[in-house]
């Protein structure tokens, strides 16, 4: 062999090296494609909403992304200016540098009682995404919102139609519809929200369910936040399986991320209802958990009539946050929390600019029920953004429920809860006193965390001559009478769960 050629052969065995020490999976490059379109309908059955809406005014020195609308002739002067109106609110919530770019048509819809449809436009492994997210669709929106650029020039990032023939749209500008129309800007909002990224891939066709998009067949985000009631995330399921449909219309499926569900007081429910519905199943929020014209009800797929939400809600900013969008002040998340400082339990929440509420409630669950804390509430600004502290002060040791209530004007009240608190006490310890004694003596016990506690009094050979507590939630206190005792030393023991300590009393005469 030469010393080209064994020089050669190194090489070669080096780039074999190389490549077998790549790792096997295969990562796909950037892909292209279009998410389902949701279908958008009107419940003429429900009775019209007069009595609660959600109108938060939006602010407009605050855009924090801009939107570039190409309509597609003809579309009504009325229309553009609802359009023009939904588009300033989404643009002061969300933050990109990369202008989001909408198509938008004003067409005949397929059936009467559709308002609108709207699809984004889907890319996976763009530059930069992160590696556990490969192989996993994003709204082109977020995309180049995360890249910094636009990454697919040639398209626009949403795709969206709203029905030309129907009837009874409310094309004013100021979330106060007729009882008998449908307000447009509410389901413009309502579609854009699908178009920045709430949309999943999942479907059922006769028993089977599936998820996937495209000849790769990747999931998209929404999709990854999706579990069953009890937990299990949908995509551990087989997809085309039996398992994946009955969940799919199990009425009982959630979305997990951590934003949204801090944001929604717990699991947002997801819809999914007992008989598929293709464009609404699974791609939007249950429509009964949050109902015509309350804070969170942008996102479920029917709208009555009289109804009016001009704010994607606490849950839809948290679920955009979890896939991955930047918020402004304006959709930032109320991040209600509970923290301790010794035996003081620091409750703390964040309300965003123009979050309307005026007035709150501290509530404490006791035995399974929420009841009002006795504690001065902050004075609300319903305007601007704030910060907010409320300290629970004295607390003995245990675990703690709050939940905050907040009230707006116009009587539309938003329920959160905070994750349960556990106040440690100051340490285990026993106490009695007075110490020597006479008469009666007050036996202490604290503890650092709750257990179950007993105190037994022993004599100075060992004999047992009192028990005070028997499995007693601790901390506790109780009372040793001395007077039946004679004089002399007695010893105090408690056992608790996780520690024993016993004391010398002495009685005198
Ligand atoms: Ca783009
Ligand atoms: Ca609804
Ligand atoms: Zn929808």
């Amino acid at each position: 062999m030469s010393r080209l050629t064994r020089l050669f052969y190194l090489l070669a065995c080096g780039l074999l090296i190389v490549s077998l020490v790549r790792p096997a999976a295969a990562q796909g490059g950037t892909v292209f494609g279009w998410a389902p379109a949701d279908t958008l309908r009107a419940d003429f059955e429900a009775p019209p909403v007069r009595s609660v809406r959600t109108v938060r005014e939006p602010r407009r020195s605050a855009a924090s992304a801009t939107f570039e609308v190409q309509y597609v002739e003809p579309f009504p002067a009325e229309a553009r200016a609802a359009f023009q109106l939904a588009v300033d609110i989404w643009s002061e919530r969300i933050e990109s540098a990369v202008p989001i770019v909408i198509r938008a048509e004003w067409e005949p819809a397929a059936e009467a009682d559709i308002l609108g449809t709207a699809s984004p436009r889907v890319i996976a492994n763009f530059a930069g995404v992160p590696p556990d997210l490969r192989d996993t669709w994003f709204a082109s929106a977020l995309a180049d919102a995360r890249a910094g650029q636009d990454v697919d020039p040639g398209n626009p990032d949403i795709s969206a139609s709203f029905n030309s023939t129907f009837p009874s749209w409310y094309f004013g500008l100021d979330a106060n519809p007729p009882s008998g129309e449908f307000d447009l800007v509410t389901v413009i909002l309502h579609e854009l929200g699908h178009g920045l990224g709430f949309i999943g891939s999942m479907t059922v066709e006769g028993e089977v369910g599936s998820w996937g998009i495209g000849s790769q067949g990747y999931p998209v985000i929404y999709d990854r936040f999706a579990e069953r009631g009890d937990g299990t995330p949908l995509l551990d399921l087989n997809n085309f399986s039996v398992p994946l449909a009955d969940a799919l219309v199990s009425g009982s499926i959630f979305f997990n991320g951590s934003t949204a569900q801090a944001q929604g007081g717990g699991r947002p429910e997801i819809y999914a209802p007992a008989a598929w519905q293709p464009g609404s199943s699974f791609s939007h929020l249950d429509e009964q958990a949050y109902a015509a014209g309350t804070l969170n009800g942008l996102m479920t797929p029917r709208f009555s009539r009289g109804e009016a939400i001009h704010d994607p809600g606490p849950i839809m900013c948290g679920a955009l946050r979890d896939m991955g969008w930047n918020l402004s002040a304006a959709c930032e998340a109320i991040a209600f929390s509970a923290g301790v400082d010794g035996r003081d339990v620091i409750l703390t929440f964040f309300l965003p600019d123009d979050s309307g509420f005026v007035s709150g409630v501290m509530e404490r669950e006791e035995d399974g029920v929420f009841q009002p804390v006795n504690v001065t509430f902050p004075t609300l600004d319903p305007v601007a953004a704030g910060t907010y502290t409320v300290r629970i002060g004295e607390l003995g040791p245990g675990t703690y429920t709050f939940r905050l209530r907040l009230q707006n004007t116009d009587g539309t009240e938003f329920v959160i809860d905070a994750a349960p608190v556990q106040v440690f006490g100051a340490a285990n310890a026993l106490d009695v006193f007075p110490n020597p004694m006479i008469g009666d003596a007050t036996v202490r016990v604290d503890v650092r965390e709750v257990q179950d506690v007993s105190v037994r009094v022993y004599d100075a050979r060992g004999r047992l001559v009192a028990t005070l507590l028997e499995d007693t939630q601790g901390p506790a206190t109780a009372t040793l009478n001395g007077r039946g005792l004679a004089a002399g030393v007695y010893f105090v023991r408690v056992e608790g769960e996780s520690f024993s300590e016993t004391k010398a009393v002495t009685i005198l005469r």
